[in-house]
Parts: structure tokens; sequence; C-alpha cells
């Protein structure tokens, strides 16, 4: 019995894989959230960054921030294993490449590895003026449409300043959760039928 309460509660490990496009403030998310501090980012990001963030008490998130350059999103596909939470951050600002930030969403979404795993979607830099707002992105993303398969939430946020940021992450440890869970009932109730 003590055995069993000690596993129900233990911590969880949640890996988390950020993309986006190239300058769509992934890195400035990750150093916002992990140092409260953006001032030292200057360059893109070539491979990846990568940060354990304990945000609540059983559950601790290794988040992935992987580069968005045009040449790094071929490589995108090699982070998809096991990951547990997706977090895709748009630049509410660039209209010019909202398209192509919307193909590489859908092109994400439809890799078997990422199948049912649930997304938060960061309309990031809301700071600026003409940004779209979430509720824009979520009608240009087909959000309804393609993530019909699995938890979604669209967040307005700034990176740079912190706003919207901590209510994204308790969004995605909570759709993490509750699909681990449902994981856990699964396999539970795949012994009790092999059992039978
Ligand atoms: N105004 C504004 N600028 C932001 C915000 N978030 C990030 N930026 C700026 O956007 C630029 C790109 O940010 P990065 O965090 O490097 O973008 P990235 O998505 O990591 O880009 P890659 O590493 O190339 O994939 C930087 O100049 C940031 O300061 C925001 O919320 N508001
Ligand atoms: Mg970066």
């Amino acid at each position: 019995m003590g055995l069993l309460i000690s596993k129900q509660f233990k911590t969880k490990q949640a890996r988390i894989l950020m993309l986006g496009l190239d300058a769509a403030g992934k890195s400035t998310l990750l150093y916002k959230l992990k140092f409260s501090d953006t001032e030292f980012l200057t360059v893109s990001t070539i491979g990846f960054n990568v940060e354990m963030l304990e945000r609540s008490e059983n559950i601790v998130l290794t988040v992935w921030d992987v580069g968005g350059q045009y040449k790094m999103r071929e490589f995108w596909p090699y982070y998809f294993q096991d990951t547990d939470g997706l977090v895709f951050v748009v630049d509410s600002a660039d209209k010019r490449r909202m398209e192509d930030s919307k193909k590489e969403f859908e092109r994400m979404l439809k890799h078997e590895c990422l199948k049912g795993i649930p997304v938060v979607v960061m309309a990031n830099k809301q700071d600026i003026n003409d940004a779209l707002s979430a509720e824009e992105i979520t009608k240009r993303f087909h959000m309804k449409r393609c993530c019909s398969d699995r938890d979604w939430y669209v967040q307005p946020c700034c990176a740079k300043t912190g706003e919207g940021l901590s209510a994204a992450i308790k969004i995605i440890i909570s759709y993490v959760k509750r699909k681990m869970n449902s994981k856990d009932e699964g396999s539970r109730s795949d012994i009790q039928e092999d059992r039978m």
C-alpha cells in the first residue's frame, strides 16, 4: 500500500517540444521562464536549447527549444519522439509569414509521433501594436479542425515582459497530466484484461 501511494505521487517528467519559425520568440520565452532574463539573447538558435522547469510540485518539464530557421526545420522530426506536450510559438506581428507558420504547424501535427499530443500555441509579441489577436490566430490556423484529435489552446503572450507565460505553462501542465493519467489508466486496464 505504502509503495502504491509513493508511486502515485512520484514526480513526473514531461518532455515539452517548442517549435515555431525563426524569430518567433522561442528562446526569449524559454529564458524568460527559466531566468526571468532575456537581455543576453542576441542570436538565432542553431541546434537547440534545453532547460528544465519546475512549475508544479509533481511534474518537471524538460523544454526543448529547437531553432526555427528554414534550414533547421528539416531536423525538427528528430526531436519528435517521446514528446508529451507541444508549444508552438507564433510572431503575431509577422503577418507576411503567418501562412508559412501555419503550414509548418500543420506539417508538425500530421507526424505520427505527435498524434494526439496536446498543443499550446503562443500568440507572441502582443506588445506590438498591430499584432494579430489570439482569436485571429485561432481562426487563421483552423485550430478547431486541425487539433480536433487533441487538447489545444491559443495563449496571447509577450515573451519579453513574460505576460501570459505562466498561464500557458499551467495549461500545458494540465493537458500533459491528463494525457499521462489516461495512458496510466489504459495500461492498468490492459493489465486487468490480461489477468482475466
Ligand atoms: N517586441 C517583442 N519582441 C520579442 C518578443 N519575444 C521575442 N522578441 C524578439 O524577437 C527576436 C527573436 O527572438 P528569439 O527568441 O531569438 O526567436 P527564436 O524563435 O528563438 O528564433 P530562432 O532561434 O531563430 O528559431 C528577438 O529580437 C527578441 O527580442 C516579444 O514578446 N515582443
Ligand atoms: Mg532561438
